[in-house]
């Protein structure tokens, strides 16, 4: 049973039924626990391997969000340390690291809301793209806090996700403008604030997220529009430490339109983008607000990472 349950969450995040790096984190944390609940393992190291076949499972499913891979590594840390610990501590310490990976993620992006919702002033219009629980966190607190902010989204194409978005802002009673992804340079005098989330964050504070960021940043930059990426510490990229590059997804381009229509023509569907530090005035963790330039510094402190070490 918990075997189906696990496969479904695998699926659903290859499918994007579960989507958003957030979200996937999330999952991942829950299928690992669902795993240590209804193990049959007979020794530790016997779960051990089950945690590993799962955690393989899961980290095949899609290649960008480094929220990903983080959360796996944070719920079975524990596991891989533990020498001459019975089955029934590994799989309890499974459990609760799993609840405390999904519950202080939740609270990540609530702070995020709090002190993102800071840089928002009363009036402002603001940008977002795709959909981030951490953007949105920011653009819906400060409008709970009696700031009459109103939002643009983009649709975000080919999965427009932007719509997502859209009927969020406007449960949350947010005044909401939806355009294509095209239309930012031709809106951007009327926007005051760009903010995004992330699927990872580079050591030098490059952000990657949603194809098509990049094109906006470069285009709030260009009209001197403060731009934002709301992001929780999980996103940060060991990796990139020791110059190791962050796989960019590319998709079906059936999500773009039936290929069988075009034969012949090659379809290309990225559906993320790297956006230089240059273009990006702050990053808005849980921890606080830090400029891309101190993204270096933060993944050194919270992966306790000293230069010269395998990563
Ligand atoms: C979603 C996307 C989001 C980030 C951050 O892409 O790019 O901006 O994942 O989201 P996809 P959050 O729909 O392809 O997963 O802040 O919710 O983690």
């Amino acid at each position: 049973m918990a075997r189906a349950e696990v496969k479904q969450i695998a699926w659903d995040i290859q499918t994007m039924r579960i989507r958003g790096a957030g979200r996937i984190a999330r999952a991942a944390a829950r299928a690992l626990k669902l795993t240590a609940k209804a193990t049959r393992a007979k020794t530790p190291a016997g779960f051990t391997r089950e945690l590993d076949h799962v955690s393989k499972l899961l980290l095949t499913t899609r290649p960008t969000a480094v929220s990903l891979p983080n959360a796996v590594r944070y719920v079975t840390l524990g596991a891989k340390r533990a020498r001459g610990v019975d089955l029934q501590t590994l799989r309890r310490g499974i459990i609760s690291r799993a609840d405390e990976f999904i519950r202080d993620s939740r609270g990540a992006v609530e702070r995020i809301g709090e002190i993102g919702a800071r840089r928002i002033s009363d009036g402002d219009i603001v940008l977002t793209h795709c959909n981030s629980d951490c953007a949105l966190a920011v653009i819906k607190t400060a409008f709970e806090q009696g700031k009459r902010v109103q939002a643009f989204v983009t649709e975000s194409r080919p999965s427009r996700q932007g719509l997502i978005s859209v009927r969020e802002l406007k449960k949350a009673g947010i005044p909401t403008t939806l355009i294509v992804d095209s239309a930012v340079r031709y809106f951007i005098r009327d926007i005051d604030k760009v903010i995004v989330g992330a699927d990872s964050i580079a050591a030098n504070g490059a952000v990657i997220n949603k194809i098509g960021t990049s094109q906006i940043a470069l285009i709030a930059h260009e009209a001197r529009v403060l731009f934002f990426v709301a992001a929780e510490s999980y996103k940060f990229h060991t990796g990139t430490l020791v110059g190791r590059l962050v796989e960019i997804e590319e998709r079906s381009p059936k999500e773009i339109i039936n290929p069988k229509r075009f034969p012949g023509v090659k379809i290309r569907n990225p559906v993320f983008d790297v956006t230089p530090p240059d273009y990006i005035d702050l990053i808005i963790t849980e921890r606080g607000i830090i400029p891309p330039s101190a993204a270096y510094t933060v993944i050194q402190e919270l992966f306790e990472w000293r230069p010269g070490e395998e990563i």
